[in-house]
């Protein structure tokens, strides 16, 4: 009876807050730029509002390859259904010279760290805060 019992009630603890939630009306998200650079993110902190629809857009100035790693920013995010597969890994990788959007809403106010997980490049100040308010 116990066992039966456990995965019914995690069903419903998921489900619920899904079920009676308005969908986050995406087309009107705002954009928040963050360009990444040898070897650094500008902004370094991001200011979002919790239950503000963002698009956060990930533009790389640079020739080589960088990402924008928030492993814990991005687990507790609500992201676009169609933004998801862009965020892999708890980052979203963006080629030399690429942009990147991924539309989110911020998850419980708080203050998450980023950083590029390439080899070094954190060391070198490829690091930043996100502020949920
Ligand atoms: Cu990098």
């Amino acid at each position: 009876m116990r066992r039966s019992m456990a995965p019914a009630l995690l069903a419903v603890a998921l489900l619920a807050p899904m079920s009676n939630a308005q969908p986050p009306e995406w087309a009107g998200a705002r954009t928040v730029s963050v360009e990444l650079s040898n070897f650094r993110f500008t902004p370094a902190t991001l200011t979002l509002q919790h239950g503000v629809v963002y698009r956060l857009r990930f533009s790389n100035a640079a020739s080589g390859e960088h990402d924008f790693v928030a492993r814990e920013f991005f687990a507790e995010a609500n992201i676009a259904p169609e933004d998801r597969a862009k965020v892999r890994n708890g980052g979203v990788d963006v080629d030399g010279k690429e942009t990147v959007d991924v539309r989110l809403m911020a998850g419980r106010p708080g203050t998450y760290k980023s950083h590029c997980s390439h080899f070094l490049h954190s060391s070198f100040g490829m690091t930043g805060t996100i502020v949920v308010r």
